[in-house]
């Protein structure tokens, strides 16, 4: 195996190398276990399209065929497959507007190295991906600033151009309509869109693309699978991934925590290996092409299986954790590959409290609870409640509801029902005909 995946505590720390690999599933060959047993991606390449800052196509840990090229484009000053865009053989820089997509910052090849390193040949890392053909699409400079408009046109190229996967470690506060609407088109062309929550420790809602409903937005865990302090939150959250200490591939010549001003940061201190090829980060950045790379190995297994499969099968197949179901930290909780390797793509089992509110009614006011329990085999669903805000125990709040319900009033409560303290938790179970459950949580606090 690759060095680098083998081996632990290379600059001190008590955790393998590349333990967010490993915590999602990819493990040695021949214990049964690793997501690899089922498939490396090779038998059939996937596009995954990182809009980035460019990618490091010389890296040695890159299989040559890992960097796509457009089977139609010729070098040579026309644009052959009237895509427009001239000579564009492996991509575009919408930075400088030509053909190159080289990194001048080295994220976008650290987020290339955690889809597609290669994996197995007997040098530096291991990614997710060894099958997978990387779209590199520029859009950020040296020091990871771009226009909307070029995030825009780049989503629109990936789409036109064969991407089935675009991974989006990119993002601010503003989101453009130019932006919103390329996102609305990949998703009608069936194109699995993955985005950082980002980095802000605040609501990814308000965040960007990361707030944008036909997206996966992925937050950032640690070891203990639990949610980074530096993690956007909120119900845009889908699903987390390691995203601390990643190590990855480092684009030659670059050390982007410099350049990004990482308080106490000391040049050169996340370059890892005595050729200075690898480098080790943190940010969700890093969490999303972890599930990138999983839903480019899933369309690998089965090409046939369409997004809202690929994105049904990784987030119901996630690792709980945190508070107890789907919450704002961590969305349906931590990828877990393997899972998703061998889940049902028909399986889902929902339940969701999207808001409560006070309602009045012929003078009488009601606490209507909006949400969703649904399976695509429903068995039943129901709400507890429980006092406080660390209940210690929960009691029957509903009856035994037998039709399933999305994005609805699922029940309403009088107020009277919940004395005696103002802070309440409502959990409302989904349970599937297999017996499988899903909750979710809503804090109640009464004025
Ligand atoms: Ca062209
Ligand atoms: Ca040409
Ligand atoms: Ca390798
Ligand atoms: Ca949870």
């Amino acid at each position: 195996m690759d060095p680098l995946f083998v081996s632990s505590g290379t600059w001190g720390q008590a955790t393998f190398d590349q333990w967010g690999l490993r915590k999602i599933g990819f493990t040695e060959l021949g214990t049964g276990k690793s997501g690899w047993e089922i498939t490396t991606g090779v038998e059939h390449p996937v596009i995954v399209a990182v809009i980035d800052t460019g990618i490091d196509y010389f890296h040695p840990d890159l299989r040559p065929e890992t960097v796509w090229r457009n089977p139609n484009e010729r070098a040579n000053g026309i644009d052959d497959d009237g895509n427009g865009y001239v000579d564009d053989l492996i991509g575009w820089n919408f930075v400088d507007g030509d053909n190159n997509p080289w990194d001048r910052c080295g994220h976008g090849t650290h987020v290339s190295g955690v889809i597609a390193a290669w994996t197995g040949n007997g040098e530096g890392i291991a990614g997710v991906n060894l099958g997978a053909r990387i779209m590199s699409l520029k859009v950020l400079n040296f020091i990871g600033r771009g226009r909307s408009s070029g995030i825009a046109s780049a989503i629109y190229y990936a789409t036109e151009n064969g991407a089935r996967v675009i991974n989006l470690s990119v993002g601010s506060k503003k989101v453009s309509q130019a932006e919103r609407q390329a996102v609305e088109y990949a998703h009608r062309k069936g194109v699995v869109i993955v985005v950082a929550s980002g980095n802000t420790g605040s609501n990814a809602n308000e965040f960007g693309m990361a707030g944008i409903e036909d997206v996966i937005t992925v937050a950032a865990t640690d070891t203990a699978d639990k949610r980074i302090a530096f993690s956007n939150w909120g119900t845009a959250v889908d699903i987390a991934a390691p995203g601390e200490d990643i190590l990855s591939l480092r684009a030659r010549r670059t050390d982007f925590a410099r350049v990004a001003g990482i308080e106490g940061y000391t040049a050169g201190q996340w370059i890892v290996g005595t050729e200075k090829r690898y480098y080790r980060a943190s940010g969700t950045s890093f969490a999303a092409p972890f599930v990138s790379g999983v839903a480019s190995l899933l369309i690998a297994m089965n090409p046939a299986l369409n997004a809202e499969q690929v994105t049904r099968m990784m987030l119901q197949s996630a690792k709980d954790t945190e508070t107890p179901g789907i919450d704002q930290l961590t969305g349906y909780g931590r990828l877990d590959a393997a899972a998703a390797l061998r889940a049902d793509p028909g399986f889902y089992v929902d339940a969701e409290i999207q808001n409560v509110q006070l309602i009045e009614r012929d003078s009488k006011r009601l606490i209507q609870v909006i949400g969703t329990m649904d399976a695509d085999q429903f068995k039943q669903a129901w709400i507890e409640a429980g006092k406080g805000e660390n209940p210690s125990s929960f009691g029957e709040a509903s009856q035994i509801m037998r039709e399933p319900m999305r994005d609805s009033v699922l029940i309403e409560f009088d107020p009277e029902r919940f004395t005696g303290s103002n802070k309440w938790i409502l959990r409302l179970i989904t349970e599937h005909e297999n017996g499988r459950k899903r909750e979710a949580r809503f804090t109640l606090t009464l004025g």
